[in-house]
């Protein structure tokens, strides 16, 4: 096994990876910015190294700089967390040339799905269905007028580049498609690099729900159930459970069925997720894969009784996964509160110092965070405080459990997201499981 791995991340995902690897026998150096230098995570790790000021590009996001400081401290391997680097095939790539194990999929798995046009075709390819849309790419406005009258109205407009979210625009009708097309090249090319769209039908009031695969090198690949993430603001979620709710058993097994495919379709490595939009008739379509570990992980990790992480590292160590699809056993329900540094109502960031913390503890109750009081909230990265995590029997109880600890949770010092996730758990749509995508755009 790895003697020692590099953490290319902050916050709470750098402590998670630290204590797993504590639990592996394996050292941790966690690399660093000015901001984090007394962070928790740089705290509880065997080493840490500065990469740079607080700035994500001088720092999270400098590749020479992540790559010497691995070289520096004798790491065998980096762990990128999610964000920053781990969607960058060009830095798997590096990992790989300077004798560094990237810990996630092969760099093409990651190029790959990181076209999303290339992705949907492949995703098509391999049998999963999608939704009526282009071929790939669309060339020019005129390819996007004849597929949008082709499927017909509303459509939506997503850059190749983009992904959760980013570079997006619904098309109501044929009216509003040149401006729209016009807007939404010109944000591709300006945010990603690439003005490159892909067009699809538009599905109103769609629930997101996403599965967790496992692959080895062997060519094993294990599903761990999916995950509702539909309560999001400005594509940002903010709670997510596993198993999703109100999900007949068939569209389950068709989920199931599709992100395998797809999943088997690239020989895909390490831990990934393959995100699906289902509709109230139970249709369900592929729309991207998120090539890395991703934030709402604990849910499955809660539900599946397996530690993702440990999982990951033991793939890139090149261990064949231990057991089979049959020993996978989904118990009882999970949820995740983000507790963010926003205002509840308004979710604009409040940065500043955390005078009080006090977090959630007793039966069935999680909490994956890198808080401490007293923390100044960095302005320089995402407003993630903490998770807060519970388990139960059923969604029901699950729930309760959720107010509980939100109700016993004290931050103070910066305002939270946790009176939203109150007023979320009381919610009749929600407490039904009948949330949908776009609700909290408008309303809540
Ligand atoms: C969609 C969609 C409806 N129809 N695609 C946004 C995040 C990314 N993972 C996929 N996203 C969506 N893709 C089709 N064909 C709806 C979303 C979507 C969304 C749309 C409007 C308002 C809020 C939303 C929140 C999440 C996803």
């Amino acid at each position: 096994m790895f003697q020692k791995i590099l953490i290319a991340n902050r916050g709470e995902i750098a402590l998670r990876i630290v204590r797993t690897c504590r639990e592996l026998g394996i050292r941790t150096v966690v690399a660093h910015s000015t901001a984090d230098a007394e962070s928790l995570p740089t705290r509880l790790a065997d080493e840490s190294i500065c990469v740079g000021p607080a700035e994500a590009r001088q720092s999270y996001l400098n590749i020479p700089g992540i790559i010497s400081a691995a070289e520096v401290t004798d790491s065998e391997a980096i762990h990128p967390g999610y964000g920053f680097l781990a969607e960058n095939p060009a830095f798997a790539d590096i990992c790989q040339a300077c004798g560094l194990t990237f810990i996630g999929p092969p760099a093409g798995a990651i190029r790959l799905m990181g076209d999303k046009a290339q992705a949907r075709l492949a995703a098509k390819k391999a049998g999963a269905p999608v939704l009526p849309g282009s071929e790939g790419p669309v060339k020019d406005l005129d390819e996007a007028r004849a597929v949008a009258d082709e499927i017909g109205y509303p459509i939506i407009l997503k850059a190749s580049a983009g992904g959760g979210g980013r570079g997006m625009r619904i098309v109501r009708d044929a009216d509003g498609l040149a401006s729209a097309f016009q807007t939404c090249q010109t944000e591709a090319g300006a945010a990603f690099g690439s003005s490159e769209l892909y067009c699809e039908k538009f599905v109103p009031d769609a629930r997101h729900v996403e599965v967790q695969v496992l692959g080895d090198r062997n060519g094993t690949r294990l599903l761990l159930g999916e995950r509702d993430c539909s309560v999001q603001r400005r594509h940002q979620k903010l709670l997510e459970e596993s198993p999703a709710p109100l999900l007949k058993p068939e569209t389950r097994a068709g989920l199931e069925r599709a992100a395998l495919a797809v999943a088997g379709a690239v020989n895909y490595e390490s831990a990934g997720t393959v995100e699906f939009l289902v509709d109230d008739a139970g249709d369900f379509y592929f729309i991207e894969m998120n090539t890395r570990i991703q934030v709402e992980h604990p849910v499955t990790e809660t539900v599946t009784g397996i530690d993702i992480v440990r999982e990951q590292i033991r793939i890139a160590w090149g261990h064949p996964l231990g057991y089979t699809q049959a020993a996978i056993r989904i118990a009882g329900h999970a949820i995740e509160c983000r507790i963010n540094a926003e205002d509840p109502d308004t979710f604009v960031p409040s940065a500043g110092r955390v005078t009080t913390w006090i977090p959630p503890g007793g039966f069935g109750v999680r909490v994956d965070s890198h808080l401490m009081a007293p923390y100044s909230v960095p302005p320089f990265y995402d407003s993630l405080l903490a998770k807060i995590i519970v388990h139960a029997d059923d969604r029901a109880t699950a729930i309760e459990r959720m107010r509980r600890a939100l109700a016993e949770t004290v931050v103070e010092g910066v305002k939270t997201t946790i009176p939203f996730h109150q007023r979320l758990l009381s919610d009749p749509a929600f407490r039904e499981g009948g949330f949908r995508l776009g609700r909290l755009e408008t309303t809540l």
